[in-house]
């Protein structure tokens, strides 16, 4: 069948790869897909053999229709000759002679959406590189470099034992930032929890950062919450909060007040591959697709929930396929590029909020870091591994790279960026500085504003 499918879609898989080249990105349709050998997704309807050429379906007691939100796009499905069949709620049903079950996975798995090679050279022309202009590219860089300065320090001023937790987000900062710029501020964000740069993309300063790591009287949680657990309602940042996958629901409520409101804005939350398995993603998922919601479910596909890899959490080929089982278009990028993480996310959040639905981006990326301040990922990992997402798969350098090469910055650039954020950091009331002795008096606070 394999072969037969191959022949039967050479000429419409030409078209579709051009079609793809000249995109240059692509999300996968919302439904009936299957990938032939050729990696080429074609309707699943294909190839079918059909119960009755001349009956005629008994189903009009059934109410039948396409849901709009599921109707493949014409830009992402070949469409094939209609056969008999019967109409039945979501579309018509083709018959088939054939007891065929359908694949747990495709042959091929789908590919990773990326602009840049590993060395931040553009592996083909592409919209991409127009849309991010020199100022937008070292706010950019400028911010991954800073969210790795606050990272190291706040890092180390837990092993001080000044603060009692620290999470960073080290090898995650290209999908961190480029799709912190791919959004505008009015986008509403439930993070996971490594995800502040975000939050900082969108200005929140990295004494309030510190603020909140300290639990000082500045902290807008007013110490009530761990170190990390940021919110700020002026940057339309929702709190974050322990229990996994809980704000994916939310954002359905969150987008689903957007949609109403007509707002030109998208909610956007960000999930692990860890959290992918909780019932709350998978209710989120289905949840958004029913409601046809502006909302963009972001994953971080980083490889490792504590100590439990992605082989030993899922069967599925990652995330991105689920989306597809809940009728949501959905794309696989290149987390760890993040000029690939701001194209999908920039196209994803036009699409959420022009035609009213949820998209799924799934960011290929890497912990490098320990999970926490309470774990030792080398008692369960390669430190060889380690040391390969860190060297020959760095986000940042990449995009050095790139941006270097447009000219747009330089060594003498890169110092100055990074001594004037350490001076932030270190020097008298800095944002470290005097922090851990201006704790508010908890008797009297901690049951104000609690209700
Ligand atoms: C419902 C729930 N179950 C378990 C935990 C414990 N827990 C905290 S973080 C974590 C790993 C999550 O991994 P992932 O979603 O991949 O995110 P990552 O840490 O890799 O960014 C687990 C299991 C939790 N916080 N909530
Ligand atoms: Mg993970």
């Amino acid at each position: 069948m394999a072969t037969r499918m191959l022949r039967s879609s050479s000429s419409s898989s030409s078209i579709f790869l051009c079609l793809r080249k000249k995109l240059g990105c692509r999300f996968l349709g919302s439904s009936w897909f299957h990938y032939s050998k050729s990696g080429i997704p074609r309707p699943l309807y294909e190839d079918h053999y059909y119960f009755s050429r001349t009956g005629k379906p008994n189903d009009k007691h059934l109410r039948f229709c396409r849901f709009k939100s599921i109707q493949p796009h014409s830009q992402y499905v070949n469409e094939d000759d209609d056969h008999e069949g019967m109409d039945f709620p979501g579309g018509r049903v083709t018959f088939t002679s054939k007891m065929r079950f359908i694949s747990e996975s495709a042959e091929k798995r789908v590919p990773c959406y990326r602009v840049l090679d590993d060395d931040g050279e553009p592996i083909m022309q592409s919209n991409v590189l127009e849309q991010v202009t020199k100022e937008l590219a070292v706010k950019m860089y400028s911010d991954m470099v800073r969210l790795q300065v606050m990272d190291t320090i706040l890092y180390e001023v837990q092993r001080q034992g000044r603060i009692s937790f620290y999470l960073n987000t080290t090898g995650e900062e290209a999908t961190n930032i480029g799709s912190a710029a791919a959004l505008t501020s009015d986008d509403i964000v439930l993070p996971q929890y490594r995800e502040p740069g975000l939050l900082l993309w969108r200005g929140f300063t990295l004494q309030e950062f510190a603020n909140q790591c300290f639990g000082n009287k500045a902290d807008y949680g007013k110490g009530r919450q761990m170190p990390i657990y940021y919110g700020c309602n002026k940057h339309n940042y929702f709190t974050v909060s322990s229990p996994l996958s809980t704000q994916l629901t939310q954002a359905v409520g969150v987008a689903y007040s957007l949609k109403m409101d007509k707002k030109d804005a998208c909610a956007v939350t960000f999930f692990g591959d860890g959290g992918s398995s909780e019932g709350d993603c998978h209710a989120a998922l289905n949840f958004a697709a029913v409601t046809e919601v502006p909302l963009l479910f972001i994953c971080r596909n980083n490889g490792w929930a504590i100590s439990t890899p992605t082989e030993e959490q899922f069967r599925s080929d990652g995330i991105v396929v689920k989306g597809e089982a809940y009728g949501i278009r959905s794309i696989r990028v290149d987390g760890n590029d993040a000029l690939a993480v701001y194209g999908a996310i920039h196209r994803a959040r036009k699409m959420a909020i022009t035609e009213q639905r949820p998209i799924l981006v799934e960011a290929l990326t890497y912990r490098v870091g320990h999970h926490s301040t309470s774990d030792d990922s080398t008692k369960y990992r390669a430190v060889d591994e380690i040391e390969y997402w860190k060297k020959a798969r760095d986000p940042v350098n990449r995009f050095r790279k790139w941006v270097e090469r447009n000219g747009w910055w330089s060594d003498k650039a890169e110092t100055e960026l990074r001594s004037s954020v350490k001076k932030q950091v270190v020097c008298k009331n800095s944002f470290i500085a005097g922090n851990s002795s201006c704790r508010e008096n908890r008797k009297t606070s901690d049951f104000r504003d609690v209700h």
